[in-house]
């Protein structure tokens, strides 16, 4: 009896190095599962991923956000059979619906949360054990809703139990057609190596210049780049955040980020690992899927595999 756990959550490209090294070690012929089918790539705002590289998880991990709210972005692009509504943020936050929805931080007006006195981050990533490499390029892109509001991005390095440093950048394009900002990070600007890779990323909202003191700046003078809070080192020498190149900073009533999709440009990889036999022999090739389908147990016995 061999005992093969696969962890899926990506789709494995035929040329995977792991599940090739897998099947040596393993002896058998692996099972490689392909998740959801993957139907072709999606282009929105510039950048063309396949959407099952979307984040496919999300948290409001400090402070609150404004609500989640419906939006008629990504109308056009739900005609892609690939295209999943449901992993926009505000459905993985839990907004309620069949479309899309987006997760406002902290805006203007009303009651609390409030932008320059509350911070909120959300956590976003791809389910346990799936990671995004630092690919050639741009690795990731967070698309925004209607006019640009600033917001800081982080991310863990995959194995680490910390986040970078925060950036913000400005907005690479604006698509009237899906509403929406896209904003593209490369995952070398937070310092990692071509390869390494993150398990996970976090959107936090900015303090701006009517923040007084406590206005977050970055660390270049174009305006973008490593958030410097006023709480940090090297304050007092880094330079006014703006909302774009050569433009002044953000108002108050331009904060509430309104994110609406994280998406992966390269293919996210799953962790796959080997275990000893169980100790009870269970009948051949049965198989158990558990929680929400991303882990699968499979168990070989020989009669299973012709032996
Ligand atoms: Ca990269
Ligand atoms: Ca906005």
């Amino acid at each position: 009896m061999e005992y093969v756990q696969v962890i899926v959550g990506a789709p494995f490209q035929p040329n995977n190095g792991r599940v090739r090294e897998a099947n040596m070690k393993s002896t058998l012929m692996a099972l490689i599962l392909t998740g959801t089918a993957t139907a072709g790539t999606v282009t929105i705002g510039g950048f063309t991923f396949d959407p099952f590289n979307a984040v496919s998880a999300a948290s409001v991990i400090e402070g609150s956000i404004e609500g989640t709210f419906s939006t008629s972005a990504f109308a056009a692009a739900a005609s892609y059979p690939s295209f999943d509504r449901s992993r926009t943020i505000g459905r993985l936050l839990g907004g309620l619906g069949d479309g899309s929805r987006y997760a406002s931080l902290p805006e203007k007006g009303g009651t609390a949360p409030t932008p320059n006195v509350n911070r909120a981050t959300i956590e976003v990533n791809w389910g346990s054990g799936v990671s995004l490499p630092n690919g050639a390029g741009n690795d990731f892109v967070v698309y925004e809703i209607g006019t640009y509001d600033g917001f800081a991005v982080s991310v863990k390095r995959a194995g680490s139990g910390t986040f970078t440093d925060a950036r913000y950048e400005f907005a690479d394009s604006f698509q009237a057609s899906n509403n929406v900002n896209s904003v593209a990070f490369d995952l070398s600007d937070f310092g990692l190596s071509a390869g390494e890779s993150i398990s996970a990323i976090r959107i936090r909202n900015l303090f701006n210049g009517e923040g007084g003191s406590s206005a977050d700046k970055v660390d270049s003078s174009s305006g973008q780049g490593r958030v410097v809070a006023s709480s940090d080192e090297g304050y007092s020498a880094a330079h006014r955040l703006r909302s774009a190149a050569g433009k002044s900073g953000f108002s108050s009533s331009r904060l509430g980020g309104d994110i609406v999709y994280v998406a992966g440009l390269q293919n996210v990889e799953a962790s796959l690992s080997l275990a000893a036999p169980p100790a009870a022999v269970p009948e051949p090739a049965s198989m158990i899927l558990i929680g929400s389908g991303l882990l699968l147990i499979a168990k070989f016995g020989a009669k299973a595999l012709g032996k």
